[in-house]
């Protein structure tokens, strides 16, 4: 039987969760989300998260094991503020957090910080990735061992001030009728430290293969990367933003182009959706947040899980975000647990 979505760590609000199996686990490092009083606005000023927490599943239904505090930013020498959303890799035996984080100037950047152990703590380096910007690191490893991050986002993820990787105040977003931005894609190098070349497009293309354009928001890229490999193809995943929907696109290499597919998850409860999708004991498994918890308090995101499945043509099929007015009072009712 299909498991129902479940909410995996009550005790506090935890978002954009990215789950590895690590030593037969589930590992999933998710955002942080607090009550910070910052006013809501375009920028995201009100996710002024502070720190990373990990947690860990033996099996999917089984205890959530939570292991602490694992990177603060005032344990980051080119702190600025926001610790947004991060991704693990490991490799020969280190673990290797990639994070989010505006620098002292208030751009983002994207750091590394390191650990022996899957469940951290993680120590960073002084600097963050050199040629690094914007929001949302998701890493991949591919069957031949090398690695990539696919990044970036728009509107508070300030991926709109770029052009060819370069920071240039003069420009936005592009016009209705012009080709979207696109998540940006690289190798990284072989001690997972820095980038091995420069950032390229990771083009999302419609069936005819015509770059989607800019007006298209049911299915232009937003943010919140992910790439996994089902059989032998590439599914690059992302949302929406602003129409709230998570959607996948499918290509035969890392680097893309990546052909639009379809939605993954109708939107949910809050204004952001952010995913992974992991395979783990012979099952597929779309980790997500909503905001119902918070009764809709965007800024605070509950991070659950819920089983995926695709059809017999490969495609996924499409999950229903749960609305509040779906859900019986008395679980809203147990649901907050804060105030
Ligand atoms: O958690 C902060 C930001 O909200 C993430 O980086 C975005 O993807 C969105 O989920």
């Amino acid at each position: 039987m299909k498991q129902q979505p479940r909410y995996l760590f009550p005790e506090d609000y935890m978002a954009d969760p990215s789950a590895h199996v690590f030593e037969d686990k589930i590992y999933i490092y998710p955002s942080h989300d607090w009550e910070s009083g910052k006013p809501e606005n375009d920028n995201g000023d009100h996710f002024d998260m502070k720190d990373y927490h990990v947690f860990s599943l033996d099996s999917i239904d089984g205890k959530v094991t939570h292991h602490g505090e694992v990177l603060r930013v005032e344990d980051i020498p080119w702190a600025g503020r926001q610790l947004w959303d991060s991704d693990v890799a490991h490799k020969d035996g280190k673990y290797y957090l990639y994070f989010s984080m505006k620098d002292k100037t208030d751009i983002f950047r994207i750091g590394v910080a390191v650990s022996d152990r899957p469940s951290g703590p993680f120590t960073p380096l002084d600097t963050p990735i050199d040629g690094s910007y914007s929001i949302d690191p998701c890493v991949f490893c591919d069957s031949d061992e090398q690695y990539y991050m696919y990044f970036g986002g728009i509107w508070g993820g300030q991926l709109q001030y770029y052009r060819n990787n370069k920071l240039n105040a003069d420009v936005n977003l592009p016009l209705f009728h012009d080709h979207s931005l696109s998540p940006k894609v690289v190798r990284l190098s072989d001690d997972m430290l820095s980038f091995a070349e420069i950032p390229q497009d990771a083009l999302i293309i419609d069936e005819a293969g015509n770059p989607l354009k800019q007006g298209d928001t049911e299915r232009r890229f937003f943010e919140a990367s992910w790439m996994h490999k089902y059989q032998g193809k590439y599914y690059f995943s992302y949302s929406t933003g602003d129409t709230h929907l998570l959607c996948y696109a499918i290509g035969d290499n890392p680097y893309g182009p990546f052909t639009y597919q379809g939605v993954i998850l109708t939107p949910v409860v809050g204004w952001t959706t952010h995913h992974s999708i992991v395979e783990f004991q012979g099952k597929w498994w779309l980790f997500y947040h909503d905001c119902v918890p918070s009764a809709g308090k965007t800024w605070l995101r509950s991070m659950k899980v819920v089983e995926l499945e695709y059809d017999d043509q490969g495609r996924i099929k499409t999950i229903e975000g749960q609305q509040i007015d779906n859900l019986e009072s008395s679980t809203i009712e147990q649901l907050h647990r804060k105030s």
